[in-house]
């Protein structure tokens, strides 16, 4: 036991009225809703990269944060691993995810940094084995080191490529180890800053093969979790390739890869592709590619992605409605994507954040679900669609050609007239349950 939470107790649910802060009012795992219990609807990760190894810089200024763990070297990486699992415990959540950069210390040789992987998948190995706790993905960071300034697999350099796969191929390893749910790849560099020296016909070629071979590489070593990517449109560059789910789809169809990849959905990234985060789930449910989420909001003013743990219920249970209208998470779940701001420091601050994230989203998928069971949104979108549910309309679909329509038209008198599309009252019947 490390002394960091000395100070912090074990969350647990206590219901709405209570005065603890350091309890869940909304979140009790043990709840069943829509036949299923709370935490394997919800299924919460807590990412290592932000809580433990963001150490608080913003463009403006460094270091805020003053923790034991932050240095060099694998003594401190172990001490970080436990602190880490020692919150995963406060808090209650049955999964992590990481990247190899925030977990091991960076090595000489690239042959260095996969042993010091290496020796902390193991470490972590005996953590979870004790506490039960889960790896919902792990992944590469392909973006933090200088080598890939100008990106990873779309690098104009092949060594660089190469270096990524063997890379990448380290954290399959580390993920299938430690029995991970999924692997996941965000696109960190996979775009460019300015047009004039870049090739993006060649750097779309280098994208696919590179997913292809992650693919290849997956079958091969028996991994059964899913292969994600999560889009995102902009930041660090000024263009990132996997903008959003639409264009990740394209890219999947063109490269024959859209049976093998699903998508990891994040709240701000659908935000700074001109999104809601509900219409990116429901896109890839409709595309029969949708995998799982980062939870974590951006600023609505500032338009950076700010990472905020979420703190909207009527918005995030939206998003968790298209999930569970879609069957809810197999092998995905809810991952907070999330850093505290950089002035809140205490320890007790960290355990607090998730805490408090845990509740809003229990409370936001008990509404959804609520919505869901009450039926009666389901019966007004059907109804709006009704008019195509007979065989006529069917046929019409299936078989129509321009000219066809303009017979039918003609010969029937068509004479189209509109009809309420209801925006207000189904907002009203909305609001009942958040
Ligand atoms: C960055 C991404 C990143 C991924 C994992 O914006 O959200 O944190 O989730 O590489
Ligand atoms: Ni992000
Ligand atoms: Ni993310």
């Amino acid at each position: 036991m490390t002394d960091f939470f000395a100070d912090v107790p074990t969350c647990r649910f206590e219901g709405p009225e209570t005065e603890n802060e350091f309890a869940f009012r909304h979140y009790n795992p043990d709840e069943v809703v829509m036949g299923k219990r709370l935490e394997d609807h919800l299924r919460f990760a807590v990412a290592y990269w932000h809580s433990f190894a963001w150490q608080g810089q913003d463009p403006f200024g460094g270091q805020t944060f003053d923790r034991p763990w932050f240095g060099e070297g694998m003594r401190l990486a172990k001490l970080k691993a436990d602190v880490a699992f020692e919150m995963l415990e406060r808090v209650g959540a049955p999964f992590f995810c990481f990247h190899d950069a925030d977990v091991r210390p960076e090595g000489e040789s690239f042959a260095e940094s996969r042993r010091n992987l290496e020796e902390i998948v193991d470490y972590f190995g005996v953590k979870m084995e004790e506490t039960g706790v889960g790896l919902l993905w792990g992944t590469a960071n392909l973006f933090t080191h200088r080598r890939f300034m100008a990106g990873a697999a779309t690098n104009p350099d092949p060594d660089v490529f190469a270096y990524a796969g063997a890379t990448v191929k380290s954290c399959m390893d580390a993920t299938h180890k430690l029995g991970g749910q999924n692997y996941v790849l965000w696109g960190g560099r996979e775009g460019y800053e300015t047009l004039i020296n870049t090739d993006l016909g060649r750097e779309a070629e280098q994208a696919g093969r590179f997913l292809q071979m992650v693919v290849e590489y997956k079958h091969k070593i028996g991994f059964d979790g899913q292969i994600m990517i999560e889009p995102k449109p902009q930041e660090p560059s000024k263009h990132q390739y996997d903008y959003d789910v639409a264009t990740v789809y394209g890219f999947l169809k063109r490269f024959g890869l859209e049976d093998e990849v699903t998508v990891n959905i994040e709240q701000g990234h659908a935000i700074l592709a001109g999104h809601s985060f509900e219409h990116e789930i429901a896109l890839a449910a409709s595309l029969g590619i949708f995998g799982s989420i980062d939870m974590n909001r951006n600023d609505y003013q500032s338009g950076w992605d700010t990472d905020q743990f979420p703190n909207n219920v009527p918005e995030v249970a939206l998003a968790y409605y298209e999930i569970l209208k879609a069957g809810g998470f197999t092998k995905g779940g809810t991952n907070f994507d999330a850093k505290l701001r950089r002035q809140s420091l205490d320890p007790a601050d960290l355990v607090l954040a998730h805490v408090g994230a845990m509740d809003v989203c229990a409370r936001a998928l008990k509404a959804a679900a609520a919505m869901l069971e009450n039926g009666e949104l389901e019966r007004l979108r059907a109804e709006r669609y009704a008019g195509w549910d007979t065989e006529d309309a069917q046929a019409l679909l299936k078989n129509a050609t321009l000219e066809h329509c303009e017979e039918c038209v003609i010969a029937q008198d068509i004479r189209p007239e509109p009809r309420s599309g209801r925006q207000e009252r189904i907002e009203n019947l909305i609001n009942r349950f958040v």
